[in-house]
């Protein structure tokens, strides 16, 4: 069901998660992805440009970064393709209810009756099925067969040739049924003598919905079918079946989501209970590959934090940490805790953040957001060699007025930087010298030497 849609979507995913940076390549090319893989699924071309740009629009906005920009990004995947295939609704039953489900030749009213009658009766509903399809010489049969199945009572007449003079012959019978799903008759197209058949099915029975059914195999040509019928019988919603082995699907859904035709249930099968509710987060999930949104996020947000704690600790290992990096690891953590992680990595300091109090780590938060602006007004040269500051102060001054911190803030954020970098560079020629070995005691030794140096 709609695998190429899905493929695409955890490609997608996955181009997320593994980028460094959300940044416009990124955003090209899954939003690329996507398009050529909704148009496959027969989504309507301008629906799909519309989606694009609004993805586009939103992602590109510059005012969130980091780990959080990629949650957003996927949030903002999961609801534009919602906006597009729509929400779905839950189908109410009153205490008692009776549904008339409409739709062309074939297109799935039978099969969906004994799957409804199916799933109410499993729910506790007392559930008949009346069939009033005289037009068809074996559908009162077929119907028959599949109650049977679902073993729930079919009223049947085969001899009957009025659906009037069925309705009349149960009506007594179908007052003992809380839920009465009838069976109607299809023609190749929507033509008066339907319509007119329906009215008149309608007048009599007064049904609690009017369903209208609609195969996903038609794709995009759902639209018409769907607004025809809500134009001529003022349907209440859709079930649209065969969402199984079509690729056109995606048509369907975006069709009856146009025609704000609410999606009850999808049909995904020929047996019994293969029926769904359409839940536009869960359907949603599962295109995206994930058990459920919650978990895809939280899949993404690890996903980033190991990378960049991987390359980080990697320039570490290599003494080529810059303040470049020491950006990118505020950013992509943006939030408490991140000179915590920071410090984690580096042998001796394990714990030291983790022992502060709260507000010290507010304060802390703060500090790194100055620390952020300050390196945000930097030269990518600056950025790369800090040591140039110490040349010219003037450029302190500089970045002081760019960012709105105090030179002060600046000062500090350099030696801290000078100072992990320092040890870092020590470390490494240690490791150099023992072969990547360091034992516990040189590693305390130097952790005592930086750590009252350390300012948090
Ligand atoms: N694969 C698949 N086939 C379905 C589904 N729903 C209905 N069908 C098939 O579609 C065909 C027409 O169904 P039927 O109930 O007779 O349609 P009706 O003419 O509207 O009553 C039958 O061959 C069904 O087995 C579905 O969800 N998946
Ligand atoms: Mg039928």
């Amino acid at each position: 069901m709609l695998d190429k849609i899905s493929d695409a979507l955890k490609n997608g995913m996955k181009k997320i998660s593994n980028a460094i940076f959300v940044d416009k390549k990124l955003i090209d090319s899954v939003i690329k992805d996507l398009q050529r893989a909704l148009i496959e699924a027969d989504v309507n071309v301008e629906l799909v440009f519309d989606l694009s740009k609004k993805i586009r629009e939103i992602a590109i906005d510059e005012s969130v970064k980091g780990v959080e920009k990629k949650e957003q990004l996927v949030k903002l995947i999961h609801d534009q393709v919602e906006f597009l295939i729509g929400k779905g609704k839950e189908l109410k039953l009153e205490k008692k209810t009776t549904i008339l489900l409409l739709g062309l030749y074939g297109s799935g009213k039978t099969t969906t009756i004994s799957k409804l009658g199916f799933y109410y009766a499993k729910r506790g509903r007392k559930v008949c099925a009346l069939g009033l399809d005289t037009q068809r010489p074996a559908a009162m049969q077929q119907l028959k067969d599949m109650c049977d199945k679902a073993k729930i009572p079919a009223f049947i007449n085969e001899k009957e040739k009025d659906p009037l003079k069925i309705i009349k012959q149960y009506q007594e019978k179908l007052e003992e049924y809380d839920l009465v799903l009838v069976d109607t008759a299809g023609r190749d197209t929507l033509k008066d003598d339907l319509i007119d058949e329906i009215k008149s099915i309608e007048k009599k029975i007064k049904p609690t919905y009017r369903i209208l059914i609609i195969p996903a195999d038609i794709g995009q040509a759902a639209k018409k079918q769907a607004s025809e019928f809500q134009k001529a019988l003022s349907i209440d919603g859709v079930i649209i079946t065969r969402m199984d082995g079509t690729a056109r699907a995606g048509g369907a859904l975006t069709a009856c989501a146009e025609t704000k035709a609410p999606v009850f249930f999808i049909g995904t099968g020929e047996k019994i209970n293969e029926l769904e509710t359409f839940d536009s987060t869960a359907f949603i999930s599962r295109l995206l590959g994930m058990g459920d949104l919650e978990g895809l996020l939280e899949k993404v947000r690890s996903a980033v934090d190991e990378k960049q704690q991987e390359k980080i600790e990697q320039r570490l290992k290599e003494g080529k940490f810059t303040l470049h990096d020491l950006y990118s690891q505020l950013e992509s953590m943006g939030q408490l805790g991140s000179m915590d992680k920071l410090m984690s990595m580096i042998p001796g300091f394990g714990n030291a953040a983790a022992k502060l109090p709260k507000e010290a780590l507010a304060k802390q938060e703060e500090k790194m957001k100055h620390w952020k602006y300050a390196i945000q007004s930097m030269t990518k040269e600056e950025v790369e060699n800090p040591e140039l500051f110490d040349k010219q102060t003037s450029r302190i001054q500089r970045v002081s007025k760019g960012s709105g911190t105090t030179t002060g803030e600046i000062r500090e954020l350099l030696k801290q930087y000078k100072m992990i970098n320092d040890l870092m560079k020590s470390q490494a020629s240690m490791e150099g010298l023992q072969e990547g070995k360091i034992d516990k005691k040189t590693m305390m030794k130097m952790a005592r030497k930086f750590r009252g140096k350390i300012k948090l």
